[in-house]
């Protein structure tokens, strides 16, 4: 287990642990302090006698982990988000694990490609979807109970398990600990976090999408489209957004000073290219400078100088993010994406006073 002092604990059991986010400084999250998200708990993997199976519309295949590190390594960099990370700022609270800004974190990942798997398996023509199926299993009670005992499950479309879809033995450098999916994990790059699954056990290629419990019951939002109705579609690419890690909410600043405001910033598509930052509340905004390079599916981390106000009291800093498709920030959060997908640029409380 990660040292429980690095984290936040949300949940003991099973682990759902906040990163440190006001302890931003580095680009990539140190291990320790990366997040961890479970719905079950950590299952027990064998090692000895652990494969990963492909099953479905490909020849079947069985790998050991020497025959997958024996496929020519990818190292990524790529940056997760939880659906549900900021949830706990939401007004009215909404259920679901009661996430600050820290279910979020940044790290680099090497494994093989799951290209270089679907080109062994030679996939058939007509498949559409490849589902990804954990070790973890367990049963979730209301308001939406499973159908009995599941496993963790999700699915990335074929087009897209093809391009980047990473199967992940590493982390930082070192071999993957039992939290973050040991011994294999997939990495989905520019996409929530759900859809990278941990303890990766079967890849199942299908000929339609996948409509698994996380997929339609659970980490899916409603969507309006066309003048149709609203359709319930499973969450897929990150959203933008930037964050403020300092100060952090409720802190006390000295008045009348040069104070750093310091975050990051991601998207899921293209990368960020501007941030702005409002210091009263929404009201007028400025521009923040980016600190990091541009970079497909990393965040960029920014600073903003800020001069406190001379006056004492309650001031409200916000942050928002531009990418190079133009998605910025909702003002406000859409009901259509209920607990997930917190975009909205989230007020962090200060009290400006006295000396300091
Ligand atoms: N097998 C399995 N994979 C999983 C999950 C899980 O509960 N079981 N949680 C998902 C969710 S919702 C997130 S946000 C990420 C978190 O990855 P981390 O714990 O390494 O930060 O793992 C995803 N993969
Ligand atoms: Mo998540």
């Amino acid at each position: 287990m990660p040292d429980p002092t690095d984290l936040i604990v949300r949940q003991s059991d099973p682990p759902n642990l906040e990163s440190p986010f006001h302890q931003l400084d580095e680009p990539l999250t140190p291990t320790g302090q990366f997040y961890v998200r479970s719905h079950f708990p950590v299952p027990n993997v064998d090692l000895g006698r652990w494969r990963l199976e492909v099953r479905g519309l490909a020849n079947t295949l069985s790998l050991s982990l020497e025959e997958l590190r024996a496929l020519p390594p990818r190292s990524l960099t790529a940056t997760l988000e939880c659906a549900g990370n900021g949830r706990a700022f939401l007004c009215p609270a909404v259920p679901g694990v009661p996430w600050g800004l820290g279910a979020v974190s940044t790290a680099e990942w090497t494994g093989a490609p799951l290209a270089s798997v679907l080109a062994l398996a030679q996939v058939d023509t007509g498949a559409v979807d490849v589902v990804l199926e954990g070790a973890d299993k367990g049963t979730l009670g209301a308001p939406t109970p499973t159908p009995g005992e599941i496993r963790y499950a999700r699915s990335v479309p074929l087009a897209k398990a093809r391009t980047d879809v990473l199967l992940a033995y590493e982390m930082n450098g070192a071999a993957l600990t039992p939290e973050h999916g040991a011994p294999l994990r997939a990495v989905v790059p520019g996409w929530y976090g759900m859809a990278s699954v941990k303890w990766l056990s079967t890849v199942h290629i299908t000929a339609a999408p996948f409509q698994g419990f996380f997929q339609t019951l659970d980490y899916a939002c409603w969507e309006s489209k066309d003048g149709l109705p609203p359709v319930l579609t499973p969450l897929g690419p990150l959203q933008t957004k930037a964050q403020i890690a300092r100060p952090a909410p409720h802190e006390t600043l000295p008045a009348d000073q040069p104070y750093e405001v310091y975050g990051a910033a991601w998207t899921g598509c293209g990368t960020v290219e501007e941030v702005e930052v409002s210091a009263d509340g929404g009201r007028s905004w400025a521009g923040a400078e980016l600190l990091d390079p541009p970079q497909l599916h990393v965040w960029r981390r920014w600073r903003y100088l800020w001069h406190t106000p001379a006056e004492p009291g309650a001031y409200t800093l916000l942050a928002r993010a531009t990418d190079s498709q133009g998605q910025t920030q909702p003002p406000d959060h859409d009901p259509g994406r209920g607990s997930y997908m917190i975009t909205l640029p989230l007020r962090i409380p200060v009290t400006v006073g006295g000396n300091g």
